[in-house]
């Protein structure tokens, strides 16, 4: 069957078509970048019941320690501090493994509320981290986007790596921090294209409206593979000489930060679909 072609012929409708199109896409590209961060994992202990943390709202045993099991009080997790063996360990999945982007940075906030009531005296063992995957698999599954809490002077200072490996060393914090108070602390993870570039810039603050930068955690050197991530982890690991911190958690958080499309991308976009709906119009008569 042979489909007759009719003359083309612009349609009144299409300039409005056109500017709408632009304008409902330079809206979405000035949106508010708050607007534009997706949850992978989220715990408000507020919301929680006292007891067991594993086994409420996804939290899973990480591993197979089943001491001094992870406990809700009054809205809180915390623990003591100071073992010299790994208590219980739970993780939070996401609903999928964050892996390395081809291209450009793929950020990650990882956010806590929290005090610290005992930190490491030395050779800190991280509180909270990402594992690698999303699953309780322990092959292959690190621990990456570590945080410790050390003392320092009458205080101490939160530090922060990538992963586990030499070439990603810990950084600490200067600002002397106080023992018992709540903080909003955020890990700003970077993942960036390539390998042995990652970073995490970590900011503090009595919440997260208001947060400063407190350190930043690069490569050195060495060899290192580039972590993904797949699950928050709270970890009571220590040994008799790699030592935990007691700490308060009131609430943990992953979020991806979608990136910004620029005003010109989103316009390019717009012009696309102004341009196929014309010529749609066009074929129509
Ligand atoms: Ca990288």
């Amino acid at each position: 069957m042979t489909v007759a072609r009719l003359p083309a012929r612009r349609s009144r409708n299409c300039p409005s078509t056109v500017a709408a199109t632009i304008a409902a896409c330079l809206t979405l590209a000035i949106a508010p970048l708050s607007a534009r961060a997706q949850s992978l994992a989220s715990a408000d202990f507020g919301t929680y019941s006292d007891g067991a943390l594993v086994g409420q709202n996804g939290w899973q045993q990480w591993r197979t320690e089943t001491t001094s099991p992870l406990t809700v009080s009054a809205g809180r997790v915390a623990w003591p501090g100071g073992a010299t063996t790994n208590n219980q360990d739970a993780f939070l999945p996401f609903p999928s493994d964050v892996v390395q982007p081809a291209s450009g940075t793929t950020v990650l906030n990882f956010d806590m509320t929290l005090s610290v009531d005992a930190p490491s005296a030395s050779n800190p063992s991280y509180f909270a981290a990402l594992n690698t995957n999303n699953t309780s698999s322990t092959s292959g599954n690190f621990q990456n986007a570590r945080i410790v809490a050390q003392t320092q002077g009458t205080g101490y200072v939160f530090g922060t790596r990538v992963n586990g490996q030499s070439g990603y060393p810990w950084s600490f914090g200067t600002q002397e921090l106080t023992i018992g108070q709540d903080y909003a602390l955020r890990a700003e993870i970077n993942m960036v294209a390539g390998n042995a570039n990652d970073f995490i810039n970590l900011y503090v603050g009595p919440d997260f409206d208001n947060l400063s930068l407190y350190t930043t955690a690069g490569y050195g050197s060495g060899s290192v593979n580039d972590p993904s991530f797949g699950s928050i982890v709270l970890s009571q690991f220590g040994t008799a000489s790699v030592i935990e911190a007691g700490v308060s958690v009131g609430s943990i958080s992953v979020t991806q930060v979608v990136p910004e499309p620029s005003t010109i991308a989103m316009a390019g976009v717009g012009l696309a679909a102004a341009a196929a709906g014309l010529r749609r119009r066009m074929r129509q008569g």
